[in-house]
C-alpha cells in the first residue's frame, strides 16, 4: 500500500484532487448499495495486474500512466449484483470514457482501459455482472436478472456512479463522455444511444452484436450448415484457405484494383463452381477443391437465413470472411454462443443439442426478447441531445455477419428519415474491407485493419495506445470522434493502418481510406495503393443486394437460400 499520494505532486500546480487514492476515501463518497473492493495508485509505467478472478479480460495492461486503480461493486437487486473498474489518471484530460465487453464475457476490460487511460481520459468498464469467459452463458441459467446485467443495467448503473466517483476525486466537472466497444461492446454503445442518451457524448461502436435473438442462434444455425462433421457437405477446416484463395481471385478486382483486398464483395459476382473436384481426386485438401455437397454448404453459408415464411432471420456471411471462418465453423460443435443461448438463456436446459433445432427456437427467442439485449432503432434522443455515433464493421467478419449492421443503420433511417432527421448529423457508418472481427485480417489480403477501434490497441500489444505515429483525427476513430464532438468537425472518412506482420517495431505496410456509408474508397487510377493519398471517397450507384436487404423480407438474395 502507498503510504503517501504522489500523484498530489505529478499533477503539479493547482491540480490536487479532492481526496487521496485509497479505499476509505473512495468508499466515504459512494452512495449507499456500492462497495469499494479497492484502490491503489500506481506510479508512472506500471503494469497494473488483473486479479486471477478476472477471467473474461486476464490481460494486464502495461506501461500505464501514472494512476489511481479502483474496484468498486454495485447492487443492481436484491440477489445480483455487477463490479466496475476505473482508472483514474493523474494528468487527467477532464473527460470520460467507457470501454465495452466482449461476447459473454463477465470481467471488467482492463486492458481496454489501459488503452483509453493513455489519452487522459478516467476510464471504466463493468464486468457486466458476473465472471466467465466469452464463450461461456452457464452464469445465466435461472438467472434472469444476471442476463439483464449483462444486456444493458450493469454499463448504464456502472457509468452514472463512475461519473460521479471522478467528479468527487478530481473535484471538478467531467468536460465530455465518450464509450467505445466492439462485438457486444458495439451493442452495448447502441443500447446506451436508444435507452440511455445522456450517458454520452460520443459513442463509438464496432461490429455491434445488435440482434440479440437472432444473432445467438445464427451464430449456432451457421455451424450446423457445416455439421456433422462425418458427413458428405462437410468441409474440413483445411480448405477455407482454398476457398479464400479463389474467392480473392474472383472478387479482388471487381472494386477496379488488384491489391489482394476485396473492398466491395457485393459487387463481386462469385461463381461458386470454379472450386468443384474433378472426377478422380483421391486428396480433396492437397487439390483444393470441393465436392457437389459440400458446394452446397458454401450456398448456405454466402446465402441470407431466410425463414420459410419469407422473415429475413440475418444476412451471410460475407465473400472474404474465410480467414476468420474458425471463429463459428471447423469445430465438430456450434459455438457455445448459439448453444449456451438456447440452454441457458432461452431456458432449454444442459441436456438440449444442437441437433434438437427447430424453427420455433426462433419465435421463442422473439417472445422472450432475453433482458431486452436486442438494441431498437429510434436514436431520436440522442440525436436530439446532440450525441454522435461512429459505427464500423469489417468486411471480412467471420462471427457476425457485416450486413446486420448495414441493416441497423437502414433501419434507424427508416426510423428517422421520416421525422426530418439527418442522420450524417450524428451517426455514421463505416465499412473496413478486410477486418475480421474487431481486430485482424486474413493473411492473403493483409489489409490495414487499424485504426484504433475498441479492442485494437491490445491486439498489438499490452501497452499500445491510439495510433503510434500517426496519433490524430484522421487515423484514431476515438480521437475522430473527439473532433466531432468538440469542434463539431465530422469525420467523412478514418485512415486504417496496416504494420507489416502486425508489429509496432516494423514498418508501415499500407494505409487505406475508409469512408461513410454509403460512399466508398475509389483509387484515383494513378500512384501507389497503399497510399491512401491516391484513393478518393465516392458514392456508387447501390447493388442489387442493398436494394434487396433494405426489405425486411428477402425475396431473393445474392446466393438465395433455396437450399433451406
Ligand atoms: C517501462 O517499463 C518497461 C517494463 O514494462 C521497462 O522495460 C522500461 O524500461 C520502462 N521505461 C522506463 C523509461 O522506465
Ligand atoms: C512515464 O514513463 C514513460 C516511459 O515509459 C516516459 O516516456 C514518460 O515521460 C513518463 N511520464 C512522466 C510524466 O514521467
Ligand atoms: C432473485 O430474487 C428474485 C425475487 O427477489 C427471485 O424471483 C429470483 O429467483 C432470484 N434469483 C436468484 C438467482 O436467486
Ligand atoms: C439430463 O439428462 C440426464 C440423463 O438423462 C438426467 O439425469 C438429468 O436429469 C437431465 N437434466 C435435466 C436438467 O433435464
Ligand atoms: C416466421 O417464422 C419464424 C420461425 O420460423 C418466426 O419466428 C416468425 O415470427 C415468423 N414470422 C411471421 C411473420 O410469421
Ligand atoms: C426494453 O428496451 C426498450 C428500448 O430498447 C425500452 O423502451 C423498454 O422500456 C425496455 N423494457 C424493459 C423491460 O427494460
Ligand atoms: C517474423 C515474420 O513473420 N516476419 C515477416 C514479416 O513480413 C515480411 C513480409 O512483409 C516477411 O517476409 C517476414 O517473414
Amino acid at each position: 500500500m502507498w503510504a503517501f499520494d504522489w500523484s498530489n505532486f505529478v499533477m503539479g500546480i493547482g491540480a490536487v484532487n479532492a481526496f487521496t487514492c485509497d479505499l476509505t476515501s473512495f468508499q466515504n463518497s459512494l452512495k449507499y448499495g456500492a462497495t469499494v473492493i479497492s484502490a491503489k495508485h500506481l506510479a508512472n509505467n506500471s503494469t497494473f495486474e488483473v486479479p486471477s478472478s478476472d477471467i473474461g479480460f486476464p490481460t494486464s495492461p502495461t506501461n500505464l500512466p501514472a494512476l489511481c486503480a479502483v474496484e468498486v461493486k454495485v447492487a443492481s437487486t436484491a440477489n445480483s449484483s455487477y463490479n466496475f473498474g476505473l482508472f483514474l489518471p493523474d494528468d487527467w484530460n477532464g473527460r470520460f470514457l467507457a470501454v465495452g465487453n466482449s461476447g459473454f464475457a463477465g470481467g471488467i476490460n482492463w486492458l481496454d482501459m489501459g488503452a483509453g487511460v493513455k489519452y487522459g481520459f478516467a476510464t471504466i468498464s463493468t464486468n457486466t455482472g458476473h465472471s466467465s469467459t466469452s464463450l461461456d452463458a452457464r452464469w445465466a441459467e435461472n438467472n434472469p436478472e444476471a442476463f439483464i446485467d449483462w444486456a444493458y443495467r450493469s454499463l448504464h448503473g456502472s457509468v452514472t456512479a463512475a461519473k460521479d466517483l471522478v467528479q468527487k476525486y478530481y473535484g471538478k466537472r467531467l468536460s465530455f463522455s465518450y464509450y467505445t466497444g466492439c462485438s457486444t461492446g458495439g451493442r452495448q454503445g447502441l443500447k446506451e444511444a436508444e435507452m440511455f442518451p445522456d450517458d454520452f457524448d460520443g459513442i463509438v461502436a464496432g461490429a455491434p452484436a445488435w440482434w440479440t435473438v437472432h444473432l445467438q442462434l445464427w451464430n449456432m444455425k451457421v455451424g450446423m450448415y457445416n455439421l456433422p462433421t462425418n458427413a458428405p457437405h462437410h468441409i474440413p477446416q483445411e480448405l477455407f484457405p482454398a476457398i479464400g484463395a479463389e474467392v480473392l481471385r474472383q472478387c479482388d478486382g471487381s472494386d477496379g484494383v488488384l491489391d489482394n483486398i476485396i473492398s466491395d464483395p457485393r459487387r463481386c459476382n462469385f461463381d461458386p463452381e470454379t472450386l468443384l473436384c474433378p472426377g478422380d481426386v483421391k486428396d480433396q485438401i492437397s487439390a483444393r477443391c470441393l465436392t457437389s455437397p459440400q458446394l452446397d454448404t458454401l450456398y448456405h453459408l454466402y446465402g441470407d437465413w431466410v425463414e420459410a415464411n419469407q422473415t429475413f432471420v440475418f444476412p451471410h456471411l460475407e465473400l472474404g470472411s474465410e480467414g476468420n471462418w474458425g471463429m463459428l465453423l471447423g469445430s465438430d460443435e456450434p459455438t457455445t454462443l448459439g448453444t449456451d443461448y438456447v440452454k441457458y438463456v432461452l431456458g432449454l436446459g444442459s441436456n438440449w443439442t444442437w441437433q434438437d433445432y427447430n424453427p420455433s427456437l426462433l419465435a421463442l427467442s422473439e417472445e422472450l426478447n432475453p433482458g431486452n439485449a436486442t438494441a431498437g432503432f429510434d436514436l431520436s434522443a440522442f440525436s436530439k441531445k446532440g450525441g454522435k455515433l461512429l459505427h464500423y464493421h469489417g468486411l471480412s467478419d467471420g462471427g457476425i455477419a457485416t450486413h446486420s449492421s448495414l441493416y441497423y443503420y437502414n433501419h434507424v433511417l427508416r426510423t428517422l428519415k421520416p421525422r426530418g432527421f439527418d442522420l450524417d448529423g450524428f451517426y455514421r457508418y463505416f465499412m473496413v474491407p478486410g477486418l475480421e472481427h474487431c481486430t485482424g485480417t486474413p493473411s492473403i489480403m493483409n489489409a490495414p485493419w487499424y485504426f484504433a477501434g475498441a479492442n485494437q490497441a491490445g491486439a498489438l500489444g499490452t501497452g499500445v495506445s491510439s495510433v503510434p505515429g500517426f496519433a490524430d483525427a484522421e487515423h484514431d476513430v476515438l480521437l475522430a470522434m473527439m473532433e466531432w464532438v468538440e469542434n463539431g468537425r465530422a469525420p467523412d472518412y478514418i485512415i486504417a493502418t496496416k504494420w507489416n506482420n502486425d508489429t509496432l517495431q516494423d514498418r508501415v505496410a499500407r494505409q487505406r481510406l475508409l469512408c461513410m456509408y454509403p460512399k466508398q474508397a475509389i483509387y484515383i487510377g494513378t500512384g501507389d495503393v497503399d497510399d491512401p493519398k491516391n484513393w478518393k471517397c465516392q458514392t456508387l450507384e447501390k447493388t442489387h443486394y442493398e436494394r434487396i436487404t433494405e426489405c425486411s423480407v428477402s425475396l431473393d438474395v445474392q446466393f438465395g437460400d433455396i437450399l433451406n
